[in-house]
C-alpha cells in the first residue's frame, strides 16, 4: 500500500496462501475486509510497517478497503482460487467425452 492505493489492486492467490500488506507510504493506512465475507480482518498499518499475515482458507473473492481513505477510492480485491483435486479434472474429462459422444450420435442421425 502507498498513499491511497493498494498494489496490486487485484491479486489472485490459491487457498492456503497468506498475504501481508506493507505500508510504503508516509500516512497510516488499513487493510479492512468486508464484514459480511467468509473471512474478515482489520489491521491498521503504520508507515513502514507490515500487517500481520492473513491466511486465506476459503476460496472466494474478497474486496477490502483502507477504512481511513475509502473516500479516496482506496480499495483492493483478492481472488482466492480453490485447489482443484485430481478427481475433479477426471470428472471434467469424462463429461467432455460424453459431450463428444452425444455430438457423434446427433451427427449420425442426420445421414
Ligand atoms: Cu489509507
Amino acid at each position: 500500500m502507498t498513499e491511497y492505493a493498494f498494489t496490486d489492486k487485484f491479486l489472485t492467490i490459491n487457498v492456503g496462501d497468506s498475504v501481508v500488506w506493507h505500508n510504503a507510504g508516509s500516512f497510516t493506512h488499513s487493510t479492512t475486509a468486508n464484514a459480511t465475507d467468509p473471512m474478515t480482518w482489520d489491521y491498521t498499518v503504520a508507515p513502514g510497517a507490515n500487517s500481520p499475515a492473513v491466511q486465506f482458507t476459503t476460496a472466494g473473492v474478497y474486496n477490502y478497503i483502507c477504512k481511513f481513505h475509502i473516500a479516496d477510492n482506496m480499495w483492493g480485491r483478492i481472488t482466492v482460487q480453490p485447489i482443484v483435486p485430481e478427481f475433479s479434472s477426471s470428472i471434467v474429462a469424462v463429461t467432455g467425452m460424453l459431450a463428444i459422444a452425444v455430438g457423434l450420435m446427433i451427427a449420425g442421425r442426420r445421414k
